[in-house]
């Protein structure tokens, strides 16, 4: 039987997700571009899992300016070792931009690689459990592929520009503690089931509950969730013997040069 997972990936995958570029304060993108500059001394590998960014849609001939620098930085990155990208609910539409043009082995919802001797499949987690009839319909709506073509077709400034007003009413922000602790244990359960479901898989990585999680499954399988970048600089880094959660800690800034001859 042909083997769902290609060649070896790397044997230790440095993981980030849901940093939210674009509706997150601009020391958030500064501490993901230095953590994308260290990515090479903390692992072999990268997966980025989902909500890079709050709102990324690839045009034909246009890149959105607001992501260019962190694009930059994964191209850059891609050219040393293996990057993953995971579509989330916020950056899906990435079209073949990531893979063909930087080099990331980019799928909109699922990749499944090899860590080692580990198998690994790398998911969002939008969409699996969602409680709120709202974001349901949300979701479909965002992966119809008339909306998409729809939004191709309006101005780059004009599409960007009306997400940006649209996005605080669209998304699911609740800050209910009991609602998001039962979203967290919901992907947790979905995420056992699956690793129950392919034995060939020992790590199921997710994102999108914002919850830091590593759990070891009733059928011995791992649950990582490296919590959201945007929140504590999270990230984890996994090796097929198991995984760490961690926080970045940006290197403090270079003091002010002397003013210069004016
Ligand atoms: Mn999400």
């Amino acid at each position: 039987m042909p083997s769902i997972f290609g060649p070896v990936l790397g044997q230790t995958l440095v993981v980030v997700s849901d940093a939210h570029l674009g509706v997150t304060a601009p020391a958030v993108e500064e501490a993901l571009l230095a953590f994308l500059d260290a990515v090479p001394t903390l692992g072999d590998s990268l997966l980025v899992n989902g909500d890079l960014f709050d709102f990324w849609f690839s045009y034909a001939h246009v890149v959105p300016r607001r992501g260019f620098q962190v694009a930059a930085a994964l191209a850059r990155l891609a050219r040393r070792l293996p990057v993953l990208m995971v579509g989330g609910n916020h950056d899906r539409w990435g079209g073949d931009f990531w893979s063909r043009d930087l080099g990331v082995r980019f799928d909109p919802r699922r990749l499944t690689f090899r860590l080692g001797r580990l198998g690994v499949a790398a998911i969002h987690g939008d969409g699996l459990t969602e409680p709120r009839r709202r974001a349901v319909l949300l979701h479909r709506l965002i992966n119809h592929r008339l909306t998409s073509a729809v939004y191709r077709a309006l101005h780059p400034d004009l599409g960007v520009k009306l997400v940006e007003i649209l996005s605080p009413r669209l998304g699911d922000h609740s800050h209910d503690e009991a609602r998001l602790e039962a979203a967290a244990a919901q992907q947790r359960a979905w995420a056992a089931e699956l690793l129950a479901r392919e034995p060939e898989l020992g790590m199921v990585i997710m994102g999108h509950t914002h919850r830091a999680e590593l759990w070891r499954t009733p059928t011995g399988g791992t649950y990582l969730n490296p919590g959201a970048w945007f929140q504590g600089l999270r990230y984890a880094v996994a090796t097929e013997d198991g995984a760490e959660l961690r926080q970045f800690t940006p290197a403090a800034p270079p003091r002010p040069a002397p003013a210069g001859p004016r």
